[in-house]
């Protein structure tokens, strides 16, 4: 009883520090912005809730306390159907980076990502970002910029903008309170994945506020029927090789469909991994899914994609990729092959074939024991 007390009591402690530290970076940050008249504020590329909802709320900070109009903009696509739903629902003002002109403006930030990161499309080389606000691990390169309000310790950025919002005694519309809450919900997996206090504050900070009967049709949409094309053809595909299951998703018509089917395929039961390959634009995309202790999906598939072309990266239980190609078709199964073998290798699985889904249910038939 006393332990769990005293444990409480620290926490509360944790939760007025926390307090205390986001008014000293919202002070800092005031100084770094000012002077400054437009921002351009770039998520990663194929933005998520969480990225939308921090990019989002970052706007209305810059407003509120630079007096800077502020835009958010994005590189690649919003893919799922889940976040497209969102952003027509709440109507979120974002814009393909594409349909901006950065010379335009003079002050830039990155959201849920960091410079050197490679999944984002602001031009580093020309542009370097004043403001980074980002929960994946630190990166150097976020050292040379102004402000830098890096934190790996939260699950979703969309929690460091609700504290920077807090300590800006700024409300957010309930449109805003939407996305920042569904940002929390999803990166976290309903608080159950990565969740810190800070998360969960910030949830229920957001909770009354949020409109959660819009959250339960963007979290159920309608789906087109090649999404169900594409999953009928990933499941026949399946592989699995020891606790890994694997599907090669072919030409995908949306690069977010290798996470989403990823997540699905974990579900499978005695598996521990899961990795989904596609591609879309003549680039390979990779998701890994990982659970149980000691996993490392982000840093295995960093190692694995170091020497390539593209971009790698994750957390311990999630982790993505996006690689050139080589030209030819040949090239390209060669490339995949080999990323496959070697990602396995890597895990300590030597199963290099594996088996398809349907052999396994052939298998343990239906009332076989496990
Ligand atoms: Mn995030």
């Amino acid at each position: 009883m006393d332990k769990a007390w005293g444990g409480r009591r620290d926490q509360s402690l944790r939760a007025i520090e926390r307090r205390l530290s986001a008014r000293g970076k919202l002070d800092h940050l005031r100084g770094v912005i000012r002077g400054h008249k437009r921002a351009l504020i770039v998520t990663h590329d194929n933005p998520d809730p969480d990225a939308v909802g921090s990019a989002l709320a970052l706007r209305l900070i810059f407003e509120r306390i630079g007096a800077i109009n502020a835009t958010v903009a994005y590189g690649g696509a919003v893919g799922r159907a889940e976040n497209r739903t969102l952003l027509s629902l709440l109507k979120l003002p974002i814009t393909p980076i594409d349909a901006v002109r950065p010379e335009a403006f003079d002050l830039f930030a990155l959201v849920d990502t960091q410079p050197t990161a490679g999944n984002h499309s602001l031009n580093e080389a020309r542009f370097w970002p004043q403001v980074v606000i980002d929960h994946h691990p630190w990166r150097e390169a976020s050292g040379r910029v102004a402000h830098a309000d890096v934190d790996p310790g939260c699950g979703a950025a969309s929690t460091l903008l609700v504290e920077a919002l807090t300590a800006a005694d700024i409300e957010p519309s309930p449109r805003l309170a939407t996305a920042l809450f569904y940002g929390i919900k999803s990166d976290t997996h309903d608080l159950a994945d990565r969740a810190s206090m800070a998360d969960l504050s910030a949830y229920m900070q957001l909770f009354p506020l949020a409109d959660r009967a819009l959250l339960h049709r963007v979290e159920h949409p309608a789906l087109p029927a090649r999404y169900f094309q594409l999953v009928g053809q990933a499941y026949q595909r399946s592989r699995v090789h020891r606790d890994l299951v694997e599907s090669n998703l072919g030409e995908l018509y949306s690069p977010e469909l290798t996470a989403e089917i990823a997540e699905q395929l974990l579900m499978l039961e005695g598996m521990r991994w899961s990795l989904t390959y596609g591609t879309f634009r003549r680039q390979l995309f990779v998701s890994v899914r990982a659970q149980g202790p000691r996993r490392h999906a982000g840093r295995v598939l960093g190692e694995l994609c170091g020497g390539l072309e593209g971009s790698a990266g994750g957390h311990a239980t999630m982790a993505g990729a996006r690689l050139n190609l080589p030209a030819g078709d040949e090239a390209a199964w060669r490339f995949k092959q080999v990323l496959l073998a070697r990602f396995l290798k890597r895990i300590g699985i030597h199963d290099l074939v594996g088996v398809s889904l349907s052999a396994i249910g052939r298998v343990r038939g239906v009332d076989a024991p496990f």
